[in-house]
């Protein structure tokens, strides 16, 4: 008897009950003909292709978070520009209407079963799948964190946990040292750990204290930023603003009841540096998405392992890969998400014709590298590192024009246009604009 209202219940749901156990409705066995793992950027914008593609009643995505962030305006809320309330809306709002949206976290990835374990004990299983994990971020690796953001004076705008820290660290500043790190890992936004930095500058001039503060940005990098026609302008603006970088310096501990960060110096092993500071910004070390990486779906560093053209799995045809989650060699952004989602819409299209995939991604990814509240140098760049710009003007070049669209014009763009699957970055628009100027 018991059993049998289980099932009415679970009936009632509407899951798609193939196969049930007595004891819980959480147990049971789901399928979907496209199952999306994960709700940020591209899988909700998978799924609106997807569902326009196959119907809504064939497409589930999994994720856990009742709310999506917009994450490139964290950047503006850690500098006080924008509020975090204004970066997120709640997942049931970007989920495109009938699809499933499974309310769980994925635990296990079974690509020779076509099968994936949610945290709550269900099994789902896919004809095909779409993963969109995202990256893992790892403030435990730096020693003295997460616990040292329960003191003030430090922040960082990569998680919404940390992100507000930033605005209230940069308001307290008094007097000393401004210090920000970029980890000695892949990141995503390579520009982000800087733009803050650009950012306090200009706070500290607007409130009359920048002649009291020292700003350096310690990186792991060997370079201030990896394509060479931005890095030389970066150059000119960090020696015109008084700003230190110091290379291949990264951050392995804080020591924040004293207010100490402490550097290695990657050049020379074993030699450390303690800086004082009145303001610390973290960027956090980053790896793969740790269900990847246990899976059967990851390159042997962890990082799902697809085509760099077709973004189709290179063992698991029937498994595909989009964002910040995959090994695709370029950098990992949400622009780059959006080129993405055109490339791999066409791919599936042409997969589930028994065709083979054509369109090849070319690595498209673009940086917004905010340099002041009112200016923008607008990075874009393919595999190659060579520029690939979508507007006829030099884009290595501060301008008001492009602070406008990254404050005010992408997170429309994001939210109406890639989130609804309708955006699939600037490629199209480029050659028209080039063609324009001709
Ligand atoms: P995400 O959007 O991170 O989504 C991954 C999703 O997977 C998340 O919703 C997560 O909850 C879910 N998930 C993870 N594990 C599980 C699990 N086990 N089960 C279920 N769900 C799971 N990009 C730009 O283009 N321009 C910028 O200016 C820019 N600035 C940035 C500034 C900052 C401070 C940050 C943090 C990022 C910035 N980005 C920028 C990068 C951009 O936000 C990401 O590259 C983009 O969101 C990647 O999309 P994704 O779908 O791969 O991953
Ligand atoms: C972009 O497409 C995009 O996605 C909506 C961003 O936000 C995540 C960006 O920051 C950028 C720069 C692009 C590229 C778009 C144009 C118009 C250059």
């Amino acid at each position: 008897m018991a059993a049998l209202r289980r099932l009415r219940q679970c009936a009632s749901t509407g899951v798609g009950v193939s196969h049930l156990h007595t004891s819980s409705c959480a147990l049971a066995k789901q399928h979907y003909k496209m199952l999306v793992l994960g709700g940020g950027t591209g899988g909700i914008a998978m799924s609106a292709r997807m569902k326009r593609m196959l119907g809504a009643e064939n497409v589930a995505v999994v994720e856990s978070n009742e709310m999506h962030y917009y994450q490139p305006i964290w950047t503006l809320v850690g500098a006080g520009a924008k509020t975090l309330t204004s970066s997120g809306r709640s997942t049931a709002s970007v989920m495109p209407s009938g699809v499933k949206w499974v309310k769980s976290k994925v635990q296990e990835i079974n690509p020779d079963t076509n099968t994936v374990r949610t945290d709550d004990g269900n099994e789902i299983s896919y004809e095909y799948l779409i993963v969109a994990l995202g990256l893992q971020i790892h403030f435990e690796k730096i020693k003295g964190l997460p616990e040292g953001f329960e003191h003030p004076k430090i922040g960082s705008n990569y998680s919404i946990e940390t992100v507000q820290k930033t605005w209230k660290a940069l308001q307290d500043f008094k007097e000393g040292n401004a210090v920000f790190s970029f980890p000695n890992t892949l990141v995503k936004c390579a520009g982000a750990p800087q733009k803050i930095m650009y950012l306090t500058d200009a706070y500290l001039r607007k409130t009359g204290k920048r002649d009291k503060a020292k700003v350096i940005y310690n990186t792991s990098l060997p370079v201030i930023f990896g394509i060479k026609k931005y890095a030389d302008v970066l150059w000119e603006i960090v020696k015109q603003r008084d700003l230190q970088v110091n290379l291949r310096q990264n951050l392995i501990e804080v020591r924040a009841d004293k207010r100490e960060a402490v550097f290695e110096n990657l050049d020379k092993p074993g030699e450390t540096k303690v800086l004082e500071y009145e303001m610390l910004h973290v960027t956090p070390p980053m790896g793969p998405n740790l269900v990847v990486k246990g899976s059967r779906l990851a390159d042997e560093v962890g990082w799902l392992d697809v085509n760099k053209d077709h973004l189709q799995h290179n063992r698991y045809p029937n498994v595909f890969g989009i964002g910040d989650c995959t090994n695709l060699p370029t950098s990992k952004t949400g622009a780059a998400v959006a080129a993405q989602t055109a490339i791999l819409n066409r791919t599936i299209s042409k997969v589930l014709k028994n065709e083979k995939p054509d369109r090849k991604y070319d690595g498209y990814t673009s940086c917004p590298l905010v340099t002041s509240y009112n200016t923008v140098v607008l990075a874009e760049f393919d595999y190659n590192g060579q520029p690939l710009e979508t507007f006829p003007i030099n884009q290595a070049k501060e301008r008001r024009l492009m602070y406008y669209m990254k404050a005010d014009v992408m997170p429309h763009l994001y939210w109406h246009g890639l989130l609804r699957g309708l955006w699939g970055g600037p490629g199209p628009y480029r050659k028209l604009l080039h063609l324009g100027m001709k």
